[in-house]
């Protein structure tokens, strides 16, 4: 009996061990901490790349918190308001162009080097939906809010309501109507959204990405901007890349996702962008739609800091700033 009692007592103690020595061996060996570390040792950082000519300008406010040894989450927050609040850049937060009702409605998300993510979808009459999103992800047990309940829990939260339809806006919702018959237009040439992805001087990758959504879209229309995954993703130990142009296409690929997908699985950020939009030309061609009527443009860096970007037609720009960068570059195209 005693026998008995001492081996199930000697397996007891292997099978408990078992699994905390299997741990341990991981925690040793950790992909995400020891390895990472050394192989990162010579990164390019900080880096931040934004999307279309005005990043150049975002990247300012954002580069100030990176300089001095800020978080890239900060960092990505402060660009992108800065877009937000201007009311001349008619994509983005405040002067964004209306839907076809005449509502402006935005779409952001954020996402951080952990996985935690905030989103807010088709939220009126706040400014800054970045920072909302960001509320999301860290005051709330969800990730993402949408219309009325999103602008509820933004004021809960001390953001000012505000009017986002400015005087241009208003003049080119009117003009569109009286050309438009009241059709859904898709179009390549009001766009601008602002994705920024960053990693700061501790490695840590996150991004950003806010939008007022295609120009004269239909009441309740949202696009790729604020789903992870899909206008925006970031993974820690792999890189980060962000969408803009066409969401309905960038949806149908996951197509952020994908670009980080591509390298986990080692190919340069350029390389993944590139496999991406030729994904996203050969849906088009699937479905027999006009490549010509969409634009789609991604930017990606990884854990080395290093950068790409591709768009389906030639006309897409970012800016990129580091250390021995700060300019504007016309990204190549597959067409
Ligand atoms: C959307 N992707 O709502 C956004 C629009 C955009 O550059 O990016 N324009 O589909």
């Amino acid at each position: 009996m005693l026998k008995r009692r001492s081996f199930l007592q000697k397996i007891a103690s292997v099978i408990t061990l078992a699994p905390l020595s299997a741990a341990a061996d991981q925690l040793a060996t950790s992909p995400s901490k020891p390895t990472i570390s050394q192989k990162h040792k010579n990164t390019n950082k900080p880096i931040l790349l934004t999307t279309w000519n005005f990043g150049k300008i975002a990247n300012e406010p954002a580069w100030e918190v990176l300089k001095n040894n800020g978080y890239a989450l900060d960092a990505v927050e402060a660009g992108i308001n800065l877009t937000e609040l201007n009311p001349n850049e008619r994509s983005v937060g405040l002067g964004g162009r209306p839907d076809r009702d005449g509502h402006v409605t935005l779409d952001a998300c954020i996402m951080d080097e952990n996985a935690n993510i905030g989103a807010v979808l088709c939220m009126e009459d706040i400014a800054i939906p970045i920072s909302v999103a960001r509320k999301v992800m860290e005051k709330t047990p969800h990730v993402m809010l949408s219309g009325e309940g999103a602008t509820q829990f933004a004021v809960e939260q001390g953001f000012k309501k505000q009017n986002l339809l400015v005087e241009d806006s208003i003049k080119d919702w009117k003009n569109w109507l009286q050309k438009s018959e009241y059709k859904p237009v898709v179009n390549i040439e009001n766009h601008d959204t602002i994705g920024m992805i960053s990693m700061d001087n501790h490695g840590r990758l996150c991004g950003g990405c806010s939008t007022s959504g295609m120009a004269f879209k239909m009441r309740g229309r949202i696009g790729d901007s604020p789903i992870i995954g899909a206008g925006l993703f970031v993974d820690g130990d792999v890189g980060a890349c962000t969408a803009t142009g066409h969401g309905e296409e960038v949806v149908r690929v996951v197509g952020s996702f994908r670009v980080v997908e591509e390298m986990r699985h080692g190919a340069h950020p350029q390389k993944a962008c590139e496999i991406a939009i030729q994904e996203i030309a050969k849906k088009l061609q699937k479905r027999n739609k006009n490549w010509k009527e969409v634009q789609i443009g991604f930017i990606a860096i990884n854990k080395e800091g290093e950068y790409g970007a591709y768009s389906l037609q030639p006309g897409f720009t970012y800016a990129i700033r580091t250390t021995e960068l700060n300019e504007v570059v016309a990204a190549k195209s597959l067409y």
